[in-house]
């Protein structure tokens, strides 16, 4: 059966990608699993139909079968445990790919989404900048670890993994505060996975939905 996944009707980010079922719409270009989207009004998250699906009235949901999931991290975690090509199959190695899943989602992310928080809905705050500097330095302490653990590889524990997949999709949010490019082989990471022929696939399958409609 083929999957279905949910995504914005009219994607506040105009198609640039960083809505979450990005992530999910690469991890299934990865493995090459066919998948379905539905798309959903902003209104339409937050009515029952959809909370049934996705109890906080989010994008985006993975719906096979009987099987419905929420939570990017979960969804994209599913789709490498039944498929080939995102977890290595040697034990340890597979558990440090999940683990780096989790660092994406767990350690990296959070200040990320504070900056955004702080960028879209807080600008008319007079503590606003002082705010931004505050949550810049907590992204830049995680980025100086990340670039120092990272170093020259090409990804974080071996092969390219689900555990890659998400950290790149977590950095790219990063893009125009410009904080990327103080770290060159971070930047370079974040290239690295973009350019992966399913990650294009990925981001021309949204645009093709939001190009041309004003942002929500
Ligand atoms: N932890 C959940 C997950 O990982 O799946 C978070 C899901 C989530 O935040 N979904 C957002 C959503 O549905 C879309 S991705 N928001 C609507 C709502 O909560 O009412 C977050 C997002 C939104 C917009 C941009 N953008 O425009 O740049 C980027 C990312």
């Amino acid at each position: 059966m083929t999957p279905t996944i949910t995504a914005f009707e009219r994607s506040p980010d105009g198609g640039q990608g960083l809505a979450r079922d990005t992530r999910v719409r690469w991890a299934f270009e990865e493995v090459g699993q066919p998948y379905n989207v539905r798309l959903v009004s902003f209104s339409a998250m937050k009515e029952p139909a959809h909370k049934a699906v996705h109890p906080f009235g989010q994008i985006p949901t993975y719906e096979e079968g009987d099987l419905v999931l929420f939570e990017s991290g979960a969804i994209v975690f599913h789709i490498a445990e039944r498929h080939e090509g995102l977890l290595p199959t040697e034990a340890n190695a597979r558990a440090r790919a999940i683990t780096w899943m989790f660092a994406a989602l767990n350690t990296v992310e959070p200040p990320i989404l504070d900056r955004a928080t702080t960028w879209i809905s807080e600008q008319k705050e007079p503590w606003c900048e002082q705010r931004l500097r505050l949550v810049d330095d907590r992204i830049r302490s995680r980025l100086d670890d990340l670039s120092a653990r990272l170093g020259n590889a090409d990804w974080l524990d071996g092969e390219f993994s689900a555990g890659d997949l998400m950290m790149v999709s977590v950095l790219i949010r990063l893009r125009s505060s410009r904080i990327l490019d103080e770290y060159p082989n971070l930047s370079a990471y974040v290239a690295r996975g973009e350019g992966r022929p399913a990650y294009k696939r990925a981001f021309a399958a949204q645009l093709a939905i939001n190009a041309g409609k004003p942002p929500a």
